[in-house]
């Protein structure tokens, strides 16, 4: 009886030492650390993190995405990147086209900012100006928020990042280029077929081609809005060649406008392309299809195709990544009236 009770004492002490040294069954490992409530990034937009996170995949966003309009090729071909880049990453994408009126872009902001589905909204601005108060109730209701195209005059603690061109610089290019265009031409009158009035694509654009087209001694003669589209560029064009046909230049703010002045400039009895050179934005298959025809000379290219990388940024957003920069700026280059017939079969737009 006793050498039981000394062999059981035994046991039970040997389960409480090897309970003691670990041998017992293994804790379960612990998860890793939740992603810290307040994530800044380096423009000090407090992110959003979403619930999710670190592990959100492209099925659990929903985007809100609000476009300007329908207004051309360079708009067309953006459009359809986010149609076609959504599907291919089983994300849901909300799609709203404000008819190029700035009232219903706040309008769609604010009823993306009240649906419960919609974790991300992604604009492209109609104008730079105008977003500071929907963006701090998109702050308030932790909406995510990126901007694609174009840039806005708000702080950038009021979104991730902005995903689209240098504007300025594309408007130095095009100073650059139209000197070279002119170079042989005692004078250097230009007229120049703007954007919509207050987008920051219009307003840049035309700072940066005023930045260098002093390195020439072009000067601007007339300077008026086309709305982006070939109808207008045409009517504004066939007015001012109505009031004088000492025009050497067109820098046009994009192809459209570029495409309209040119048919007013032929129409007029002139030749587009020769007897006035014709400089376009964006690179579009109708610009490449102009330089073609000898209507255009050079076209400054903006990239549309922008929605991979506003998805991938996105996604970053929803994981609480801080390290995004304020800006991404996309890569573009220049096209020649000489090489657009070798380029044009191997341009996606
Ligand atoms: O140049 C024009 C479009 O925002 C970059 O908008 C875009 C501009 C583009 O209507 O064709």
């Amino acid at each position: 009886m006793k050498t039981v009770r000394i062999t059981l004492s035994i046991v039970v002490a040997l389960v409480f030492m090897l309970s003691a040294v670990g041998c017992a069954p293994k804790a379960t490992v612990a998860p890793p650390p939740a992603v810290p409530v307040v994530v800044k990034n380096s423009g000090g937009y407090v992110i959003p993190v979403a619930k999710c996170a670190p592990n959100c995949k492209y099925s659990d966003m929903t985007l809100g995405f609000i476009q300007t309009g329908s207004e051309g090729g360079w708009r067309a071909a953006n459009t359809g990147s986010f149609n076609e880049t959504s599907k291919q990453l089983g994300l849901n994408l909300k799609f709203y086209d404000a008819q190029n009126k700035f009232e219903n872009q706040i309008s769609a902001f604010r009823n993306f900012i009240q649906d419960p589905d919609v974790n991300v909204i992604v604009l492209s601005a109609l104008e730079a100006a105008g977003w500071d108060e929907v963006l701090q109730e998109a702050k308030a209701a932790k909406k995510l928020v990126v901007l694609q195209d174009r840039r806005i005059d708000s702080s950038e603690a009021l979104y991730l990042t902005f995903i689209g061109a240098d504007f300025v610089e594309e408007g130095r290019k095009a100073g650059n280029e139209m000197c070279k265009l002119l170079k042989d031409s005692a004078k250097k009158n230009v007229v120049e077929l703007v954007g919509n009035v207050g987008s920051s694509a219009a307003i840049d654009r035309g700072k940066g081609f005023r930045e260098t087209m002093t390195e020439c001694g072009i000067v601007i003669t007339q300077s008026q809005t086309g709305n982006w589209s070939a109808t207008e560029g045409k009517a504004v064009m066939e007015a001012w060649l109505k009031q004088s046909k000492d025009i050497q230049g067109v820098f046009a703010q994009n192809d459209e406008m570029g495409i309209g002045a040119a048919q007013a400039t032929n129409e007029a009895g002139l030749k587009a392309g020769t007897d006035i050179k014709i400089l376009s934005v964006d690179a579009t298959a109708g610009a490449f299809n102009a330089m073609i025809k000898g209507d255009i000379n050079t076209v400054v290219e903006c990239n549309p195709l922008l929605a991979p990388q506003v998805f991938e940024a996105a996604l970053k957003g929803l994981n609480g990544d801080a390290t995004l920069p304020a800006w991404i700026p996309s890569q573009e280059g220049v096209f020649y009236a000489a090489d657009a017939a070798t380029i044009l079969p191997t341009r996606k737009y």
